[in-house]
């Protein structure tokens, strides 16, 4: 089969890395029988070279040569590929068409309307609003995106939903030439990934990028302050926060930030469905959306080391999206009970980030040891959520981020990540100089 994309037939394809996003892509083009080689800039698990055998046309690892673009229709570039890259650049000269994963997605067929969240903070906080607001609703939605599951893994059971709602970031929208929202919420913009994008202008054009396809029938959310610093292109310009939509009971309670994003959450819901009315629903049913419990969740600092709740951190993928998003120096405790895969590749990304020390606990230590032992990568083993928590604090510095991501369930000590992430705040909260953050998150 093929896929269509800016009059181009898809018949081969060339998807430029292999983690969340390139696996996910991949995935889809086993289902739809679409040609595909892989290009990854790191070397890959066992497992993943053996898939790629079995699966891709071709493949390369261990860095990106532009041999593999000779004969493709397309590059499906992942969120990580910064635009300058060589292999974008190489794609752009040998008129080989180059996509998002966003892009890519639309290329599947008719998706149900999409709401779209970006911005610099609260976009997980109000895609999970808008999900939750909507389901309450009666609708079925899908939520995705840059929360942590690609579009493109969802595109096709998204077909049958009422709705899809995404976080999409900047990495994202950079790419993207098709996506096109109905629903497009901008939140905020402040300097961000300027590493990345090389200036402030460069980050706001790809933001802009979420209004670039949409057209008078689609809708624009933006806050009062942004509306005439954005392009927000030719959809209908609704402001969320002036005046601010009915909120659910309680909301005089949220924090100013929480009522911002709940407002630009319920503004995205009555754009999706004219006459929602979120006003009979009370601010408590929303406590975990607004939360995020357990999920990089900073919980204070202990004489200076920042501490970094991410319990809900149940799989490797878990783990290697918040060492992608926690500021280094980074101590990280892993543990708990085996999900038995993913470690190999979690072993081998880890070098990849700024970590200061690797404490393996519970009953996967010696697995997930293994594997990091095999990468190369230093680490000490403990017992315990506890001792791993004091190994943790003994080599960190203040500034680091201690950060419990276990990639394992919470079953071989406790019923629940929950429970697990509840016991690590309290054993944080008994040491000597803790100290709450100082402002609450979102
Ligand atoms: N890679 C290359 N060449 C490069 C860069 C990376 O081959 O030049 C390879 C890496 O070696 C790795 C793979 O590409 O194997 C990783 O791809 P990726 O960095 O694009 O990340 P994914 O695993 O595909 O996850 C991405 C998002 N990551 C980034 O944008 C960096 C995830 O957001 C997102 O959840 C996921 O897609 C699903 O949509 C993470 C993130 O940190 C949480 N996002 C940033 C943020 O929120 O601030 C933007």
């Amino acid at each position: 089969m093929s896929a269509f994309a800016l009059g181009t037939r898809i018949d081969r394809l060339l998807i430029g890395g292999f983690g969340l996003t390139g696996k996910a892509v991949a995935q889809f083009c086993v289902s739809h029988g679409i040609h595909f080689a892989v290009s990854e800039s790191r070397d890959l698990a066992e497992t993943d070279e053996a898939w790629l055998r079995a699966h891709a046309f071709d493949h390369e690892v261990g860095g990106h040569t532009l041999r593999l673009l000779d004969g493709v229709d397309a590059l499906v570039a992942s969120p990580g590929i910064p635009s300058g890259a060589p292999l974008l650049r190489g794609a752009a000269e040998r008129g080989v068409l180059v996509l998002s994963e966003l892009d890519f997605a639309m290329t599947a067929g008719a998706p149900p309307p999409i709401v779209a969240v970006t911005g610099t903070n609260g976009k997980s906080t109000t895609v999970t609003l808008v999900g939750r607001l909507l389901r309450r609703a009666g609708l079925d939605v899908l939520v995705a995106g840059n929360i942590g599951l690609p579009f493109i893994a969802v595109v096709d059971s998204a077909r049958h939903a009422d709705a899809v709602i995404l976080e999409v970031s900047s990495f994202q929208l950079e790419q993207s030439q098709l996506f096109r929202p109905h629903v497009a919420v901008l939140l905020n913009l402040a300097p961000n990934h300027l590493e990345r994008h090389g200036s402030m202008a460069a980050y706001k054009a790809a933001k802009e990028r979420i209004f670039a396809e949409q057209t008078a029938s689609d809708v624009a959310i933006l806050p009062e302050g942004l509306a005439s610093e954005i392009d927000h292109g030719a959809a209908r310009l609704v402001l969320y926060d002036r005046p601010l939509p009915p909120l659910p009971r309680g909301s005089e309670r949220l924090t100013h930030v929480n009522r911002l994003n709940f407002a630009a959450a319920v503004a995205a819901c009555v754009a999706l469905c004219p006459g929602f009315d979120a006003s009979s629903q009370r601010v408590e049913e929303f406590d975990e959306a607004l939360h995020l419990p357990f999920r990089q969740q900073e919980i204070g600092s202990i004489d200076g080391v920042r501490i970094i709740n991410d319990s809900k951190a149940t799989s490797p993928a878990a783990t290697l999206a918040a060492l992608q998003s926690v500021q280094g120096p980074i101590v990280l405790l892993l543990g708990g009970r085996s999900k038995k895969g993913g470690y190999e590749d979690l072993a081998h990304a880890v070098p990849g980030f700024d970590l200061r020390a690797v404490i393996v606990f519970g009953e996967a230590r010696n697995e997930i040891g293994e594997h990091l032992r095999a990468a190369r990568v230093p680490f000490q083993t403990t017992d315990t959520l506890r001792a791993a928590l004091d190994a943790g604090l003994a080599v960190a510095r203040p500034g680091d981020g201690l950060l419990l991501s276990p990639a394992c369930s919470s079953f071989d000590a406790f019923s629940s990540y929950e429970e697990r992430g509840a016991t690590f705040t309290r054993l944080c909260q008994e040491k000597t100089g803790f100290a709450p953050p100082p402002s609450k998150n979102l």
